[in-house]
């Protein structure tokens, strides 16, 4: 395979409702998509990093200037996904823009070939649960509200952002409300620390899936002796950014969940890594959500059909987050969503919705 040229392209893409987590709040999503084009194929990747680096260290534009002056250029003459991985490879961290890179090589590969990305992965489902992430309200009965219509709309778990002020009433208010049998789960987004501790032990009695990324990103001794203080399953997200995370993760005793994001640990190759570890550990995973397009989505979805993925994913529907999705909505069937079967990741932009939203394109040669 040979690549004629790459597309950095920008697309804003406003929130239907502000989403707020510990770290801030979003209220457009400003999405960096890499288009590679090859004689035989095209292929997409998404860029995960938000505007502002809360999340992580990484953002949007710092993720574009990565790919434009050092991946770009580092790209092998005949690519595939894993000698894009290789080539990659000294350059240190930037892992959302290497993921891009890659997983648009690969989609382009997959395509010329005729593959979908779920077989190529090794999914095991032609369809995966999903579960919605709820931000921090400015009340308990707003709260309550949004619950509600993602139940109604046959979400099958919820799961609540939660920080030092917005924890123990929100968990209470929605298990008095819809009852015990809803899957529910918190994600704090580093906010607390182990002093916090005997806090964090009160959410035991609400029967929680797991709790989600409470301390630090790189607290993972921390994790581990606040896992021995709560009978809650500690899952970890910002603190795992490779399989080699992960090991050290599960060794430690630091988590017995994991949130996999592929756009966090460089790519659905790294990802695939950590569902073949987790496995062997018997540890669970999830597949977890960036406010992805459908772009996006469609790869998230597939990765989410492994067989070691186990619980239900923050794989939304479109409709979730945006008016317009920029490819054919994903939509939610009786809690599920489709996996793609087309080749690649199986879903193509709109083009007159893609041109409407996009705020700048760069073409690069080579
Ligand atoms: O795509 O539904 C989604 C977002 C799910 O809560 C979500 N993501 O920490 O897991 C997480 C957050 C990170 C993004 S918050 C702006
Ligand atoms: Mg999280």
């Amino acid at each position: 395979m040979k690549i004629t040229g790459i597309e950095l392209r920008r697309i804003g893409m406003p929130l239907l409702a502000p989403f707020r987590t510990s770290f801030g709040t979003e209220t457009e999503r400003d999405v960096l998509l890499v288009r590679v084009v090859t004689p035989e194929a095209e292929g997409w990747g998404e860029c995960v990093a938000m505007s502002q680096p809360l999340y992580s260290s990484e953002y949007v534009d710092a993720a574009a200037e990565m790919l434009r002056r050092f991946l770009i250029p580092a790209l092998p003459a005949h690519p595939d996904a894993y000698r894009v991985q290789r080539a990659m490879e000294p350059f240190k961290g930037h892992r959302m823009a290497k993921a891009a890179l890659e997983t648009a090589v690969l989609d382009a590969q997959l395509r010329a070939t005729g593959q979908p990305l779920a077989s190529f992965l090794g999914a095991a489902a032609d369809r995966v649960p999903c579960g919605v992430s709820v931000g921090i309200m400015n009340s308990i009965p707003e709260l309550l509200d949004a619950v509600a219509g993602y139940l109604d709309e046959g979400y099958i778990r919820i799961k609540l952002k939660i920080e030092p002020g917005w924890d123990l009433a929100p968990v209470r208010a929605v298990r008095e409300r819809f009852g015990e049998q809803v899957l529910l789960q918190v994600d704090a987004n580093a906010a607390y620390t182990l002093a916090d501790a005997p806090r964090l032990a009160k959410l035991d009695a609400f029967d929680l899936l797991l709790i989600e990324q409470p301390l630090a990103n790189d607290d993972l001794v921390q994790h581990a002796r606040l896992a021995t203080l709560l009978t809650t399953p500690i899952c970890l997200d910002e603190s795992i950014e490779s399989a080699e995370h992960a090991a050290a993760a599960i060794t430690l005793g630091a988590c017995s969940i994991i949130n996999v994001k592929p756009g966090r640990v460089g790519g659905y190759l790294e990802a695939r890594r950590i569902h073949e570890l987790a496995r062997a550990h018997g540890v669970a995973l999830w597949c977890g959500g960036m406010l992805e397009t459908g772009i996006g989505r469609a790869a998230n979805v597939a990765l989410a059909a492994l067989p070691g993925f186990t619980l239900p994913g923050d794989t939304s529907a479109s409709r979730r987050y945006f008016a317009t999705d920029i490819t054919a909505p994903f939509e939610l069937r009786d809690g599920h969503l489709d996996v793609p079967t087309g080749p690649g990741i199986g879903v193509d932009p709109i083009q007159d919705i893609l041109e409407e939203v996009t705020t700048s394109t760069e073409w690069i040669t080579l």
